[in-house]
């Protein structure tokens, strides 16, 4: 048994990377001087990949943005909109796909399955051609070879590449990427045979799109593309690897076909893969590479839990190697870098560098017998005991409350017909009432600031001036602006999940815990260590500041129980649902103090809800079911008169409308601008009953809609949802926009929501 792993952290201890990129997107880094840097770093994270002990590195996991427009470029499927730029210079049209330029759109980004990763969305149409650029490839591979270590060469594989791919624009929704296999094979076989050519003795191709609900012809897409490599010329050995959860009915597809090796995820899916496994008669001259360390969480693995699966598998492969459940990517570099956390917390820990360890450990203890690594299994054991008794993991407080819980605690104390009356009287606004989503734009000033206080170049009470100032102009704006449900802008956050997790008991901040999000933009996602409480307001004096300076109503902003578990790394003791209740009581306190404190509308955001969703269909009613339960009860405490609002990003939503429904929100906001507020036809369709406001201002564009176009997009709207339920806002938050046009855009969207009232019947 080896160890190996399927990719690494690419951006470097101190994200040499992103301000590689970055600099040379400014002109201050020249092409050179970011090749150079990144090989720098490829070359550093080999060595010490091999130092740690790990038998076989990955190549070609690197990327400047995105494995999978690398993966695009490696196809040659460059949309015909880059097609000039990328001819005129290779570096400069790669980023235009990632990014746009003034002229051109870049490609779509989504989530990289259920993780916090977003890759660039391949177009494809009939008229696609593929042909084979293995440059980048190849140029990595050699650079390992080159030092001496032995190498595979990762690459996504064709069948999750085209399922992932969507219609280029201009070709018919209801084209099916994968139709374009046949095509697509010959391209991988000619990058492979260049790959064996180069040295290559074995190419690994990443199938995660295999662990999803797949039909029976999505299935035999995959057994003809692996037969098809399978007896492809001059081809390396090829090993096929699942991730992110079980790989079932095409457990028995990859088993049967000519490739030489299977990774499967054997941690929360390892039991419905082991049984597959065994159900299949195991992989007879196959190499089985076992995904036992968690790739998505921060915890140390369970070592001697870790051995016993590996040791049932040994029966069951001619060969048995040892790596982590998916890329490394997904979790941040090196723990040893986190000085501020205690140190006795910091062994419960495990970080890329620490779960490599661990890894090489798992296969020495395989292959040698544990007899080899008993120092290992002891420090092991230590770490977990300690984390299984300390008092952060389990606090008898927080468990007697959450264990109280009742299904009236979940519910509002009227149904909505009778609580919208209440809050109608109770907040007096007009018909098609104007609000935004929480946030104003972050100035520089701002976030200068911010890091002033955290370097202590300045006080706590300088900073709170600096951003009380800010309340009062964001507050002074939307009052001139004639905005009815104003919002304090939310000048006191950074990363909102962030800024919650600092205050609430039981949750760790990281220093340099970075996790690439998409491109060269990084999240540091807290942990959520221990049992969650609240030991002080965390909001409450900012939304009670700004309402001390206007009549209109002011509205708490915070962070859903669920999003604030989708952006942050769980807990893997006990379910996700249990750790839900534990931070939505915490926000119920925070929701009661806000409205204690005279807060009339309470807004709290669900940007996650949709994109948590399993990847299984069987799967998805338990993660609802525990989901809209947390958040009802963060939300169910307070009085029928207080209004209740949820923000949601996506716009996707057609599957996910009855929990929308579930959450009992009052007033729900959603993005809808781009789609033409086809959202609100969802809605309706579902016959949603409560109050809604689809988007009418996309704000991932700088550019300021007309009022005529606002006020078109709130007719439409009102084809679906009526006057008297019907709410103008953006599509999301401002914080990334400039103030000019959010002054001008706002300005417009009042001046839309007063002319589209004047045109209701009576008015
Ligand atoms: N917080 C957390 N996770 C998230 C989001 C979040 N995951 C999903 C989504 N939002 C990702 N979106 C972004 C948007 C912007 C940035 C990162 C992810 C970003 N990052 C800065 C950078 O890399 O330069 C660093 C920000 C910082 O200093 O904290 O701009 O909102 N947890
Ligand atoms: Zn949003």
């Amino acid at each position: 048994a080896r160890a190996t792993v399927y990719g690494y952290p690419r951006q470097g201890p101190n994200r040499e990377l992103k301000k590689a990129v970055e600099g040379y997107w400014k002109g201050r880094v020249t092409a050179d001087t970011l090749h150079r840097t990144a090989a720098e770093l490829r070359r550093s994270t080999w060595r010490r990949l091999a130092e740690a002990g790990v038998h076989e590195v990955p190549t070609g996991d690197f990327s400047y943005y995105d494995h999978v427009l690398d993966t695009t470029v490696a196809l040659g499927a460059i949309p015909e909109r880059h097609r000039a730029a990328v001819e005129a210079d290779a570096l400069d049209g790669y980023f235009a796909m990632a990014r746009g330029t003034q002229h051109v759109a870049p490609l779509e980004m989504t989530k990289w399955f259920d993780t916090n990763y977003h890759y660039l969305v391949p177009e494809l149409g009939p008229d696609t051609v593929f042909t084979a650029d293995s440059a980048k490839q190849v140029a990595e591979l050699t650079e390992a070879l080159a030092l001496g270590l032995t190498a595979r060469p990762v690459l996504v594989g064709p069948v999750t590449y085209l399922l992932l791919a969507k219609p280029a624009p201009g070709v018919a929704a209801d084209f099916a990427p994968i139709t374009l296999l046949d095509r697509l094979l010959p391209v991988y076989a000619e990058i492979l045979a260049d790959l064996r050519a180069a040295g290559a003795e074995w190419v690994q191709l990443d199938e995660p799109a295999l662990v999803q609900d797949r039909t029976p012809a999505k299935l035999n897409a995959a057994e003809r593309a692996y037969r098809d490599l399978g007896t492809s010329a001059d081809r390396p050995k090829l090993l096929v690897a699942s991730y992110f959860d079980r790989l079932g009915e095409a457990l028995p597809v990859l088993a049967k076909a000519p490739v030489e090796g299977l990774a499967l995820d054997f941690t929360q899916s390892a039991a419905a893969n082991l049984e597959a496994l065994a159900a299949v008669g195991g992989l007879p001259g196959k190499r089985l590479v076992a995904g036992v360390v968690n790739g998505r969480n921060i915890w140390v693995n369970d070592l001697s839990a870790s051995l016993t699966t590996l040791g049932t598998l040994l029966g069951l492969a001619d060969r048995v190697d040892v790596a982590a459940s998916c890329s490394l990517l997904h979790v941040p570099l090196d723990a040893a870098a986190e000085r501020d956390i205690e140190p006795q917390i910091l062994r419960w820990l495990a970080f890329a560098r620490q779960k490599t360890a661990e890894i090489v450990t798992l296969a020495k203890g395989l292959a040698q017998g544990t007899g080899t690594i008993t120092a290992e299994l002891a420090a092991n054991r230590a770490d977990l005991a300690s984390r299984g008794g300390s008092p952060i993991t389990r606090d008898p407080a927080v468990r007697s409350r959450a264990a109280a819980v009742t299904d009236a605690d979940a519910r509002r104390s009227q149904p909505y017909a009778e609580r919208a009356a209440a809050q109608r009287a109770h907040l007096d606004l007009p018909l098609l009432p104007t609000t935004t989503i929480g946030s104003f734009p972050q100035t520089g000033e701002l976030r200068a600031a911010r890091a002033g206080l955290r370097a202590g170049r300045i006080d706590t009470a300088g900073y709170e001036q600096r951003v009380r100032a800010e309340i009062q102009e964001v507050v002074s704006f939307q009052e001139k602006a004639g905005i009815d449900v104003l919002v304090h802008g939310e000048p006191e956050r950074g990363d909102m999940v962030q800024y919650f997790a600092e205050q609430l008991t039981g949750y760790l901040a990281t220093r340099h815990g970075w996790v690439q999000s998409y491109g060269t933009r990084y999240v540091r996602p807290p942990i959520l260590a221990g049992d969650i409480s609240r030991p002080e307001p965390m909001t409450v004096r900012w939304t009670t500041y700004a309402q001390s300076l206007t009549a209109r109503p002011v509205k708490g902003m915070l962070t859903g129980p669920v999003t604030m578990l989708a952006w942050s790394f769980v807990r893997d003791d006990q379910p996700l649902g249990e750790t839900a209740r534990q931070v939505a009581l915490a926000l119920r306190d925070e929701v009661n103090d806000l409205e204690a404190a005279g807060t009339s509308v309470i807004q709290v955001d669900e940007p996650a809800l949709r994109e948590t969703l399993p990847l299984r269909a069987a799967d998805r009613a338990a993660y609802l079911a525990w989901a809209t339960a947390a958040f009802r009860l963060t939300t169910s405490g307070v009085r029928p008169d207080t209004q209740i609002h949820t923000h949601m990003c996506y716009a996707e939503f057609g599957d996910i409308v009855q929990a929308i429904d579930d959450l009992d929100a009052d007033v729900i906001s959603l993005e809808a601008a781009r789609s033409h507020m086809q959202v609100a036809r969802e809605l309706a369709a579902h016959g949603y009953p409560r109050e809604a406001g689809p988007g009418v201002y996309d704000i991932h564009s700088p550019r300021v809609p007309s009022a005529e176009e606002a006020a078109e997009l709130l007719r439409t709207g009102l084809g679906a949802i009526p006057a008297e339920r019907l709410w103008v806002n953006p599509d999301c938050g401002l914080k990334t926009r400039g103030w000019p046009e959010t002054r001008a855009s706002l300005e417009n969207l009042v001046d839309a929501a007063r002319t589209v009232r004047a045109e209701l019947p009576g008015a």
